[in-house]
Formats: structure tokens, sequence, C-alpha cells
């Protein structure tokens, strides 16, 4: 609810896509800070711990499959809510669920080709910042427009 960092990257299936300029061009418009971006093709591994939550769930592997065919642009977004909000802007987990004028609402249709991915809280933005940024590698910078979007 205060200033707050969130972890986002598009999948492999949002870059196959086109879908990159179009997603940074939402969380710029709304008003969020850029503070780190890079493309990679993430490893099994990496892969595999981002998702460790779901290791128990049948669709695990095919998941990790697949986020590590790559590639991905890894970012962290930073603003007021950013975490909550991001969600919204993102939609449900899955696309036929998501409200139109959401990224996954407006882009996909099957759960396993949802584009985007977004921290679901600051615990987990901590654990998933940390494991795709070493320190180092976020900005600290303020915002030019940011007394325009901050009363
Ligand atoms: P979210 O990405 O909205 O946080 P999640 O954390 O529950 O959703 O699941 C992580 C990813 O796993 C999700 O983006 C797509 C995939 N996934 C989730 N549920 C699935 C299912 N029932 N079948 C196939 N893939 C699924
Ligand atoms: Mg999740």
């Amino acid at each position: 609810s205060v200033q707050e960092k969130s972890f986002i990257m598009i999948k492999p299936d949002g870059i196959h896509r086109g879908l990159i300029a179009d997603i940074i061009k939402r969380f710029e418009a709304k008003g969020y800070k850029l503070v780190a971006i890079k493309v990679m093709v993430p490893s099994k591994d990496l892969a595999s711990k981002h998702y460790e939550e779901h290791a128990q769930r049948p669709f695990y592997p095919g998941l990790v499959t697949f986020l590590s065919s790559g590639p991905v642009v890894a970012m962290v977004w930073e603003g007021k809510d950013v975490i909550k909000y991001g969600r919204k802007m993102i939609g449900a987990t899955n696309p036929l669920a998501s409200t139109p004028g959401t990224i996954r609402g407006d882009y996909g249709i099957d759960v396993g080709r949802n584009i985007i991915h977004g921290s679901d809280s600051v615990e987990s933005a901590q654990r998933e910042i940390a494991l795709w940024f070493g320190a180092g590698e976020l900005a600290e910078y303020d915002l030019a427009m940011g007394k325009w979007v901050y009363e």
C-alpha cells in the first residue's frame, strides 16, 4: 500500500507474440517506475525455483519446461500498491476468466499460455526479485513525472 516493488515477467508466449511493448506501455502509462529489466532464457533450475510453491501440482513439470524454453523479459516495477494493482492489470490466472481490459483478458486463452507473471504478495515479490536480480541491478532514481502522478 506504500511505495513497493513487484516482480513482473513477460513469459515466452508473450515475447513470441510480440507483446513486450504493449505490456511495458501499460505499466509505464499507469505511472509505475521501471527499476530493472532484462531478457534471458531462464535455466531449468531458475524456472523451478521461481515456481517452487507449485512443485506438487500436476502442471508443474510442464510449467517449468515452458518457462525455461524462454526468452522471458524479467522486470521490477515500483510504485504505490504495484503488487496488488499490477495483479489487477494482469487479470485472473485463467485468461478466459480474466476481465477484458486486463493483459490476460485481452491477449490470452489457455491457462498454460497466460503471457505474464506478477508477484502476489510483498513476501513473494521480495523472494522473486532476489531470485531474478542481483543486488545492484535495481536502479534508484526519481521519475520526473512523479510529482504529476502522486499528490
Ligand atoms: P498466477 O500466475 O496467476 O499467480 P498461479 O501462481 O496459481 O497463478 O500459477 C502459476 C502459473 O501456473 C500460472 O500462471 C499458469 C500455471 N497454472 C496455474 N494453474 C494451472 C492449471 N490448473 N493448469 C495448468 N497451468 C496452470
Ligand atoms: Mg502465482
